[in-house]
C-alpha cells in the first residue's frame, strides 16, 4: 500500500472541495489516508512561530479539507486548507490543528498559517460582513468536548481575525444574513444539579454590528469570559 510520503512526493490528486460538503466531522482517522488535499503542496514538517510542526501522516477526509475560491474578491483564485499536525513537547507529541490560506503557482503554495485548538474539526465559509466575499470558520478542538471558533476574514493577501473562541459547553454559529451571531455555551456552576451532559447552558451571545462582534448583554445569560 502507498505510503503517505510517497503520496507527498507524487502530488497525488489534488482536489478540489466545494463548500457544500465541507461540515466534515472528526470522525475516526483512517489508518491510510483517502484523499489529499492541498496540504500535498506544502512542505511535510514546517515551522510556525519559531516551532516545528509535522503534517499527520493520518490525513483523511475527516481531518483534512481543500477548498478553493476568491475569498478577497480580486477575482482570482486562493486554496485554503484546513489539517491535522502535531509537535512534540519536549517528549510529548502534541496534536494542532491549522489552516493555511494562499497562491498555487507553479505548483508551489505560498501560504499564511493560522493555529487553532488540537484537532482540527472542520471548515465553514459564510459571508459575515455580507461583502461578497467568505469568511473563514475554523473549528477545532480539545480535549474534554472543548470547541474553538476562530473566524478569519481575507483581505489584501492576508488573514485578519475577526472572532476566537471557545467552550466545553456547545459553541454555535447563527447564520442570520442580517445578524450572524455566535452563541456560547457557559457552564451553570451555580446550580448543584447542573451536567454537561444535561445541555442546560449559561450562554453568551456574539452578534455582528456591521463592523465587529459585540456582546449582547440583553440576549445573555452569562458574562462574557
Ligand atoms: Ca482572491
Ligand atoms: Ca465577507
Amino acid at each position: 500500500m502507498m505510503s503517505i510520503l510517497q503520496w507527498f512526493k507524487r502530488g497525488a490528486g489534488l482536489l478540489c472541495v466545494s463548500a457544500c460538503v465541507l461540515c466534515v466531522g472528526a470522525l475516526a482517522l483512517a489508518d491510510e489516508p483517502r484523499v489529499i488535499n492541498g496540504v500535498s503542496a506544502m512542505e511535510r514538517k514546517f515551522v510556525f512561530e519559531k516551532q516545528q510542526f509535522t503534517i499527520s501522516n493520518t490525513l483523511s477526509p475527516y481531518n483534512n479539507v481543500t477548498i478553493r475560491a476568491d475569498f478577497d474578491g480580486d477575482r482570482t483564485i486562493e486554496t485554503l486548507v484546513g489539517f491535522q499536525a502535531f509537535t512534540y513537547d519536549y517528549d510529548f507529541k502534541v496534536p494542532v490543528a491549522f489552516i493555511a490560506i494562499g497562491k498555487e503557482v507553479r505548483g508551489r503554495f505560498a501560504h499564511e498559517l493560522r493555529m487553532g485548538n488540537e484537532y482540527f474539526k472542520q471548515i465553514e465559509l459564510y459571508d459575515v460582513d455580507n461583502d461578497g466575499n467568505p469568511e473563514i470558520l475554523f473549528w477545532s478542538e480539545g480535549g474534554a468536548h472543548f470547541v474553538t471558533l476562530d473566524i478569519y476574514k481575507y483581505e489584501k493577501g492576508s488573514l485578519r481575525q475577526i472572532f476566537g473562541n471557545a467552550s466545553a459547553c456547545t459553541i454555535e454559529f447563527q447564520k442570520n444574513p442580517k445578524k450572524p451571531a455566535v452563541r456560547i455555551g457557559r457552564e451553570r456552576w451555580d446550580d448543584p444539579e447542573w451536567s454537561y451532559t444535561s445541555g442546560d447552558f449559561l450562554y453568551e451571545l456574539w452578534e455582528w454590528d456591521g463592523r465587529e462582534f459585540k456582546y449582547n448583554e440583553e440576549s445573555s445569560t452569562s458574562k462574557p469570559q
